[in-house]
This record gives structure tokens, C-alpha cells and sequence, in this order.
């Protein structure tokens, strides 16, 4: 088991002791827990396994004894037990906005609502507004959820998908029989949002680098499988799909396949007006025509064209070829141009390090300076700083500026935005701050019209 297994299985054990109504605490607990273990910076499974996790903040003796059971034998006994009492599709539910685990619970036992496709039956088939607690406008609200749960049900946030994407990649490389290679699709122009993976390799030895593709340990299940291609999926559902090409295609394919769609019909309407037809293997020559320049890399293809390279992020077909036809693209945010961060969390509140690491990590990151904001009083649950404990750490960060060179702290709270719109601290506080991070955390049901008003006013503090 990795430390996000055991992470995950602690944050299961949460949502079902929730469904079984048992105590706060004892759930609160196994949600710290795998958090805890989410965050850890060392190898968790190596200390769990050796029993050395005495005295880790999050992780109580009882959590110990499971973590130590997991990384020993692979499972946990108390979760299949537990797991055992509900169907595995009843997960699904705690997805549905709305749908908190009292419903969820109320939901299986009286109407035996197993999972979403269940959810959607008992709401439109009127059984759903009979529970207590379920009127007509909460059912008209879960339906409204249940839409747009299948509308994007098929999207995996791009950060969650890296460490998939970059170990595939890194086996890839090290496959000797593969020369090139490249991510593509809508992870390499990094859209917040991808439906696959689209990998492109190229190698005189197609079918060998399929086979070792397929038998990858992160793939779970192979969807298609041929000579130069294949398609499969990990155990969280993501589809990847790898495509094998020659070394002299390989440009026109990377082009192809990084699209967007919308960029490549573009792209090929321009080639088409010099008699040149681009597919994603080469560009071929009407008779006539001028022949293009050699294309050995990818930027051939645009200079062929008379472009500048068009970074993979602006392939959208919103203006980006003739932009780079007139040199005026405009140039992206690099890594290099972030000089700092301005909402972060210390062990004073909910975060994982403390002050003098978080200045130090920064530091390390060659950042100019780090904003500390940590959360304010009423979110309790995330042990929010009160006025005296706040006091305390600005004049911490006053003193730790004293010694930077190059670096500053900024001293910044995440206030929160209380019910009427007013901020958590006075204005008296607020104005010692450097600057402020203000949020909503609770009483999320306002209508839109008074949730405006809240915000506009906590906007409008001076
Ligand atoms: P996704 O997977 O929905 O997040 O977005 P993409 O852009 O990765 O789309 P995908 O995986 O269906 O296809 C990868 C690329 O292949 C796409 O960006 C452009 C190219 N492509 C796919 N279908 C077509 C097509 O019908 N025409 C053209 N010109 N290009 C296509
Ligand atoms: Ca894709
Ligand atoms: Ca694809």
C-alpha cells in the first residue's frame, strides 16, 4: 500500500462512520489522520511499517496501530469490516452536492439508494420528496447536482493527473526502444481540466513499446490494443492513450495530437492555402507548389508558415495565428516570474509547517517573500487564530523580518466572512495586517441575491 492508499481508506472510513451517525470527534479524527499521512514529508509506509509514528501531530495511537496493520499486511480488517455494511456504489452519493451523510443514510434505509443512478430514480419517480427532511425544492436541487455530477463526471483535475502523466512519461524514456516522447492533448496545453491522457512516442519498434505500455503496474484495465496504438485505463478511471510513430513524423503528430481540435483545423487551412496538406503525419505537396522548409521539430511547422512558435497553452484558435504571424503573441507566465504566494497556512491554524519552515521553504524556492494567512476564529474547526494568538504571530513576523536579506514576510490573515458580511476581526486588527485573504466558510445556502450583499460588503471593509 503508498501513503495516498492508506490516506484514501482513512478518508473512507470517515464517510462511513459519518453514514453510521457516530461521534464528530472520532470521524474528525480519521479525517486528520489522512490528511496527516497525505501531507507526510517522509515515507509514512516505511515508519508504519517499522511501528515508528509515536508522536506525529494528527496520527492518535488508535490510527497508529491501522497504519502499522495496513503497511504490514496490505489491508485493514476494521475497514473491510465497516466497508462491508454498505454497498461500495453508495461513495458515489457523498459526490452530489447537497447530499450530506445524515440524507445519504436516510436515503439507503428507507429507499434503499445505493449509489447516483439509485439518487436519480427515487428524485424524479417523486419517492425521494416523501422522506423527511426532502421537500420538493431540495429534490429539484439534487437533480440539478446529479446533471452536472454526469456532465463532468469524466474530468480529472490536472494536478491530480500529473504524478500519473509523469511517471508514464519517465517509463517511456527509459524504454530503449523509444526515442522520442511527449504528453499531448489538453494536459500539455494545461487546461484545469483533462478527459485522457494522449501520449505520443516514436520508435522503429512500435509494437514492442505498445507491449511494455499495456503491462505498465499504474494500468489496471486495457481498453484497445493495436500495432501503433493502444488505450488504457488506471484504477481511478483515467483513460490514457499512447500513439507509436516514426522519428520523421513525430513533429506533425505532436502537433496533431496537442490540438486543440479548433487550432489544428486552423493550422491546416493555412498550410491549405499555400497547396500544402497537413495531417498528422506530414505535410504533403500539391503539385505546383511551393515545398516547405525540412521539418525536423515542431517549430518548423509554424516557421514553414512564417510563425513564431505558439506555446501549446494559447492552441485554441482564439487569435494565436496571426498573432504569431505579426509577432505579437504575448508571453506567458513562467515559473520564473513567480516572486511569491500570498495564501499560506502555518501549524497555527490548519497548515502542516510551521512559521520558520514555511519561511525557509520559500526561501529555499527562491521566492522574495511569502504572505502568511493563516485562518481566523470562527473557523474553529480548522483552529483558527483569536485576536491575541494573531497579535502574536505579526509581531513574530515583524521580528523574523529583521534578519531576512532579500526576503520579506508579509503578515496577512484568511478572515473569515461572517454571516451578515461583516469580517471576523475588528477593523482596529484588521488595519495592523498587511493585507487580508477574506472568505466564505459557512452559511453557503444564502440566495444569491443576500450572498452578493455579504460579499460586497466584506469587499467594501475599509
Ligand atoms: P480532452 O481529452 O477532452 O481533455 O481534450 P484533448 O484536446 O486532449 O482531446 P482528445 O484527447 O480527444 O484529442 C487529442 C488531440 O487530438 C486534440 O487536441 C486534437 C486532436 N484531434 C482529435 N480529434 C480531432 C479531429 O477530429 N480533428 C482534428 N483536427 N484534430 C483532432
Ligand atoms: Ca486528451
Ligand atoms: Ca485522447
Amino acid at each position: 500500500m503508498t501513503a495516498q492508499d492508506m490516506a484514501e481508506v482513512f478518508h473512507r472510513i470517515a464517510l462511513l462512520l459519518e453514514l453510521k451517525g457516530e461521534n464528530p470527534f472520532k470521524v474528525r479524527a480519521y479525517k486528520t489522520g489522512a490528511e496527516t499521512v497525505e501531507n507526510f514529508a517522509g515515507d509514512i509506509v516505511a515508519l508504519a511499517a517499522a511501528n515508528k509514528l509515536a508522536g506525529i501531530k494528527g496520527i492518535g495511537e488508535a490510527l497508529r496501530d491501522k497504519l502499522h496493520e495496513m503497511a504490514t499486511t496490505g489491508k485493514l480488517e476494521f475497514y473491510e469490516k465497516l466497508k462491508a455494511e454498505f454497498p461500495e456504489s453508495i461513495f458515489g452519493l457523498f459526490d452530489i452536492s447537497g447530499l450530506g451523510p445524515k440524507k445519504i443514510a436516510l436515503l439507503y434505509k428507507e429507499l434503499k439508494v445505493a449509489g447516483v443512478a439509485d439518487l436519480k430514480r427515487v428524485c424524479e419517480n417523486g419517492e425521494a420528496s416523501k422522506l423527511s427532511g426532502f421537500g420538493d425544492k431540495t429534490v429539484v436541487k439534487l437533480l440539478e447536482s446529479i446533471a452536472f455530477h454526469e456532465q463532468h463526471a469524466s474530468e480529472f483535475r490536472l494536478g491530480d493527473v500529473a504524478p500519473v502523466a509523469e511517471q508514464v512519461i519517465a517509463a517511456l524514456r527509459d524504454n530503449h526502444k523509444v526515442g522520442r516522447v511527449e504528453i499531448c492533448g489538453s494536459y500539455r496545453r494545461g487546461k484545469e481540466t483533462v478527459h485522457d491522457l494522449d501520449f505520443l512516442a516514436s520508435s522503429k519498434h512500435p509494437q514492442e513499446v505498445i507491449d511494455a505500455f499495456v503491462a505498465l503496474p499504474v494500468f489496471v484495465h486495457t481498453i484497445a490494443k493495436g500495432g501503433t496504438k493502444a488505450s488504457v485505463r488506471t484504477k481511478d478511471g483515467l483513460q490514457c492513450d499512447l500513439r507509436v510513430v516514426s522519428n520523421a513524423e513525430f513533429p506533425f503528430a505532436l502537433n496533431y495530437f496537442t490540438g486543440s481540435k479548433e487550432h489544428n483545423v486552423a493550422m491546416r487551412q493555412r498550410c491549405l492555402a499555400r497547396g500544402w496538406s497537413l495531417n498528422e503525419y506530414a505535410i504533403t505537396v500539391s503539385e505546383g507548389a511551393e515545398p516547405p522548409p525540412p521539418v525536423h521539430e515542431e517549430r518548423d511547422i509554424y516557421r514553414a508558415l512564417g510563425m513564431e512558435f505558439i506555446e501549446p497553452e494559447l492552441r485554441e484558435n482564439t487569435g494565436e495565428l496571426d498573432a504569431a504571424l505579426h509577432n505579437t503573441l504575448p508571453r506567458l507566465v513562467e515559473l520564473s516570474n513567480l516572486r511569491g504566494t500570498f495564501h499560506n497556512h502555518t501549524t497555527a491554524s490548519d497548515g502542516a509547517a510551521t512559521l520558520a519552515q514555511m519561511a525557509q521553504a520559500a526561501q529555499d524556492l527562491g521566492l522574495q517573500y511569502l504572505g502568511i494567512a493563516d485562518h481566523s476564529k470562527s473557523s474553529f474547526q480548522a483552529n483558527g487564530l483569536d485576536a491575541t494568538r494573531l497579535r502574536k504571530q505579526i509581531a513574530e513576523i515583524r521580528a523574523m523580518n529583521e534578519d531576512f536579506d532579500g526576503f520579506k514576510l508579509f503578515a496577512g490573515s484568511e478572515v473569515d466572512i461572517l454571516k451578515d458580511g461583516s469580517l471576523d476581526f475588528d477593523d482596529d486588527l484588521l488595519a495592523e495586517l498587511d493585507y487580508v485573504v477574506a472568505s466564505v466558510h459557512n452559511v453557503m445556502n444564502l440566495p444569491e441575491a443576500e450572498m452578493t450583499t455579504r460579499i460586497i460588503k466584506a469587499i467594501e471593509n475599509p
